[in-house]
């Protein structure tokens, strides 16, 4: 037993049983978010997962262990408290050692979520390779991760802070399939499209069980992402978020915005520039995120 590693009784017991489980990240609710509408958003994700049948599984830092799997209480901690420590790979020894309270990134939560034995992630936008990485080297750590820890991510593609050619370049270099859910276009966050293409196409959860089931059959290790574009209702106008996020990257240039800080900085700074738009498109992607990756939790369980 690990004992850096503690799962709630539930989520204990539903990997016991076999039963669909998913994880959920915490970065998303401690920096993705304002309160009270990142705590509120935590609740109805969990609760749609609870819906479709499967069990959530947020994690965090907390008290020097991974959390894998949330109370209220706790969730309101991360989501309420200032200071909460963003918890990349490279940082969680520090914050693991100092009991330090810490939200998990793509890849932490990937950490945690291998850790216990689950095998479906959902969240809203994975990092990638920033714009100017040639000159800052600015390539988020989610995506090394991707190619080494067993999880399949559920995301709404990856915001257009991003250089989006490049991440997908990266995670091809790194063996990570990218598949687009309905859409051969990969998903760009607000946006239903980008002008990129995705490996492949696949239309429904059972596809996507046989190919996770292949990857990991096969003894290939690493993540596959998941891209699934937004609910057409809640997409936003390209031109427009563009425009925001231009305005969001020169800001953190000026403002010599650098490391870690770079994604909360952008991410806070496109919230302020575009009002609740965003807010709202974010919270219904993540909910439209939740339904897909419990269909594909319930076809994996059915599988084992
Ligand atoms: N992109 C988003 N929303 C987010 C993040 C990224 O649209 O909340 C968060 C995720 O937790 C992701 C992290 O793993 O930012 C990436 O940070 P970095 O680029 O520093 O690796
Ligand atoms: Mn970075």
């Amino acid at each position: 037993m690990n004992k850096y590693l503690s799962i709630h009784p539930e989520v204990q017991q539903a990997l016991e049983n076999g039963l669909p489980v998913v994880a959920l990240e915490s970065t998303i609710i401690a920096h993705g978010m304002p309160y009270p509408q990142n705590v509120e958003t935590a609740k109805r994700v969990e609760a749609e997962l609870r819906l479709n049948g499967v069990v959530p599984a947020t994690i965090a830092i907390i008290d020097g262990t991974i959390k894998v799997g949330l109370t209220e209480v706790e969730l309101e901690r991360i989501g309420n408290t200032k200071g909460v420590i963003k918890v990349s790979r490279r940082d969680l020894p520090v914050v693991l050692a100092n009991k330090s309270l810490g939200a998990t990134t793509v890849a932490t939560t990937m950490i945690g979520a291998e850790l216990a034995g689950i095998k479906v992630f959902v969240t809203g936008g994975i990092g990638g390779v920033h714009r100017g990485a040639q000159e800052s080297f600015d390539i988020s750590a989610d995506l090394d991760e991707l190619s080494k820890t067993n999880v399949a991510v559920v995301c709404a593609g990856a915001k257009s802070i991003l250089d989006l050619g490049l991440t997908l370049e990266y995670l091809e270099t790194k063996g990570v399939p990218v598949l687009g859910y309905q859409t051969k276009y990969l998903p760009a966050f607000y946006t239903r499209e980008s002008d990129f293409l995705v490996d492949q196409q696949v239309d429904s959860p059972k596809e996507i069980a046989d190919i996770l089931k292949a990857k990991w059959g096969a003894g290939l290790e690493g993540g596959v992402v998941i891209a699934n574009p937004i609910p057409q209702a809640y997409s936003m106008d390209r031109l427009a978020i563009e425009s925001v996020i231009q305005k969001a990257i020169g800001s953190a240039e000026q403002q010599g915005i650098r490391g870690k800080e770079v994604s909360p900085y952008l991410l806070k700074t496109i919230k302020e520039l575009s009002g609740g738009e965003s807010l709202a498109s974010n919270i219904e992607l993540v909910l439209n995120n939740a339904r897909l990756g419990a269909a594909i939790a319930v076809e994996l369980s059915k599988r084992d």
